[in-house]
């Protein structure tokens, strides 16, 4: 499976964006997934030297309210970055379609309108199995990969 190997050893990675503030949505659907996606964000904002006070997590039902709650924490308590997580399983979501559409376009609207990094932590899979895999098992943590990419976008930014 093709990855951005830098992606996969975050912590090999320096970033020097500590002082920022980092909103992060968790969706409930699945949430034994979702919350081994936050868990290894969390590793990641750690090892990066962002402060437990400059992490705000909020909960949302499900993806498809992923983008309203990040766009809450923007507004209402002005992150530097948001990491949107949630899993949607397609063997088991008659709605996969529709939901993981409405995610994946409702954070990019955020992305360009407010010039920030909100980024697509959603596992999109075909089975529980894969899901699994990809929150801490052999195809690492997407949770992970999420915080690292919205690290790099503020460091890239602010080059
Ligand atoms: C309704 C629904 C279904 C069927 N499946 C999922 C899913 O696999 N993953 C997920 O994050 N959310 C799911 N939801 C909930 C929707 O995202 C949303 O919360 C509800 O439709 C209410 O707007």
């Amino acid at each position: 499976m093709a990855s951005r190997p830098s992606a996969n050893k975050p912590s090999a990675r320096k970033f020097s964006v500590s002082d920022k503030k980092i909103g992060i949505v968790v969706a409930q659907w699945h949430n034994d997934i979702t919350d081994a996606l936050l868990k290894g964000a969390l590793d990641v904002l750690k090892k990066a030297g962002i402060k437990t006070t400059d992490i705000v997590i909020m909960q949302a039902p499900g993806s498809f309210e992923l983008p309203l709650a990040a766009q809450w924490l923007i507004n209402d308590h002005e992150a530097s970055a948001v990491l949107c997580l949630g899993c949607i399983i397609k063997g088991e979501t008659p709605h996969f379609d529709f939901i993981s559409q409405a995610a994946a376009q409702g954070i990019m609207n955020l992305n360009l309108t407010y010039n920030i990094p909100v980024i697509f932590g959603v596992l999109t899979t075909n089975t529980l199995q894969q899901a699994r895999e990809r929150s801490g098992g052999k195809h690492g943590n997407k949770g992970a990969d999420a915080a690292v990419a919205a690290l790099e976008m503020l460091e890239n930014k602010k080059r």
